[in-house]
């Protein structure tokens, strides 16, 4: 067919990095170590975070493998992969978020559904591929158009692995085509990650994978096989049956999944120079972490606070060395996360906490308690972190 396979067990998946922190080994889902995180403002392939609902498809000829694209347009197109390469390639740096992120920390207030993360399951990547502005104009589907001559407003991403979830079927998702064909939007279909000639890794998507940037990794599908136009949204497992958000009173007996909208992003910030419990050596402290929010918004300002939140001070921002970042700027990378530092004399035992305000004004909740939800999602709480200080050797 396409030219990929799902293998039905795990014995073909790839070899990864022996840091990584496995939070499932079948499907291979993992992070990196908090420091590894923000060691660097573009994240090595090989510590970005893994997050698979099965074992990984496999490519059994580059020249062979072609997406289908078809649906509600005039005539359908098989798109070789030397058909994707013949188009503009944009690089575009962008962070990639699952909604699951900080999960194991929403659990402890009371117990959620889904695989434990810490708070590695985010990445930052140089992503280069083709819009999908583009191809979509090579079926007669203009710019910024919102539904095709045949009904179509949605964009279905369909892959071939075997997800449990889906009985046996691929993942999907869907966006509408008003953000599929806006240009600005920056959707891709990319064939490279951090800048190694046509390669992305297996466990992120070879030889396709969509980029939708902005929104919870979720939509940003890998291994892609079809590109459907649709009429409604997808009504896949992971677009209607899960990453939603719910509040806190609604429980597995009273659930209606049709009552949300399938979830977008919103803001965290997260130290990630300290685990949960550190002990330190009194003295100054060097706090570091990333700052996110969703949509191309930017990080107006992250505060941080050595006192458990009492008072508070403002943190550094940056992305690129020797450039100042400011939200919302040309020179500022959209998509992407903001590294951040202060440092701090700490010379008693206390709680260090951060907070992000994005650029149109969002602040993080306070509490993990006020945004608990059953499937464990979007932990946009405060982040803290527990210091000891100890004036003998460490
Ligand atoms: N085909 C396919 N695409 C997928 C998934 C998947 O399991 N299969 N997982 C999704 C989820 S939930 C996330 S958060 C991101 C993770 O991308 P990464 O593993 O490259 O970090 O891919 C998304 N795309
Ligand atoms: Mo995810």
């Amino acid at each position: 067919m396409a030219g990929l396979t799902a293998p039905s067990d795990y014995s073909q998946d790839p070899p990864r990095h022996p840091s990584l922190l496995i939070n499932a080994k079948q499907p291979f889902n993992a992070e990196p170590p908090r420091s590894a995180l923000v060691a660097s403002y573009v994240t090595p392939s090989h510590f970005f975070y893994k997050r698979n609902h099965a074992p990984i498809p496999i490519v059994q000829d580059i020249h062979r493998y072609s997406v289908f694209l078809s649906g509600l347009v005039e005539c359908p197109k098989q798109l070789f992969m030397k058909d994707i390469w013949k188009l503009p390639k944009y690089n575009v740096t962008a962070t990639l978020q699952c909604a699951g992120n900080r999960r194991t920390a929403m659990s402890k207030t009371k117990v959620v559904k889904g695989v434990g993360w810490d708070v590695s399951a985010i990445g930052n990547a140089i992503w280069g591929g083709a819009k999908l502005s583009d191809v979509l104009e090579l079926v007669g589907i203009p710019k910024l158009a919102s539904v095709t001559q045949f009904g179509g407003r949605h964009v279905e991403f369909v892959s071939v692995d075997k997800c449990k979830e889906e009985n046996g079927g691929p993942y999907k998702a869907s966006i509408p085509l008003s953000q599929a064909t806006n240009p600005q939007a920056d959707v891709l279909l990319a064939y490279e990650m951090n800048g190694e000639v046509n390669e992305i890794d297996l466990d992120h998507g070879y030889p396709l994978r969509v980029v939708v940037p902005g929104v919870i990794g979720a939509r940003s599908v890998k291994w892609l096989e079809d590109l459907n136009i649709i009429a409604e949204e997808c009504q896949g497992f992971f677009m209607q049956k899960d990453y939603k958000m719910f509040p806190p009173s609604v429980n597995w007996d009273n659930i209606n999944w049709l009552t949300r909208r399938p979830q977008w992003i919103s803001q965290f910030s997260v130290i990630c120079s300290l685990e949960d419990v550190s002990t330190i050596k009194p003295g100054k402290i060097k706090i570091s972490g990333y700052a996110v929010s969703g949509g191309g918004r930017g990080i107006e300002r992250v505060d941080v606070s050595v006192d458990g939140g009492k008072t508070w001070m403002e943190a550094s921002r940056f992305q690129k060395s020797g450039v100042p970042y400011m939200s919302e700027h040309s020179s500022s990378d959209k998509w992407a996360w903001v590294l951040f530092e202060v440092t701090a004399d700490i010379l008693h035992s206390t709680e260090i906490v951060a907070k992000a305000v994005d650029s149109a004004a969002n602040v993080q909740p306070e509490k993990v308690e006020d945004i608990w939800n059953l499937r464990g999602i979007l932990n946009t709480s405060w982040h803290r972190v527990k210091v000891q200080a100890s004036h003998s050797n460490l």
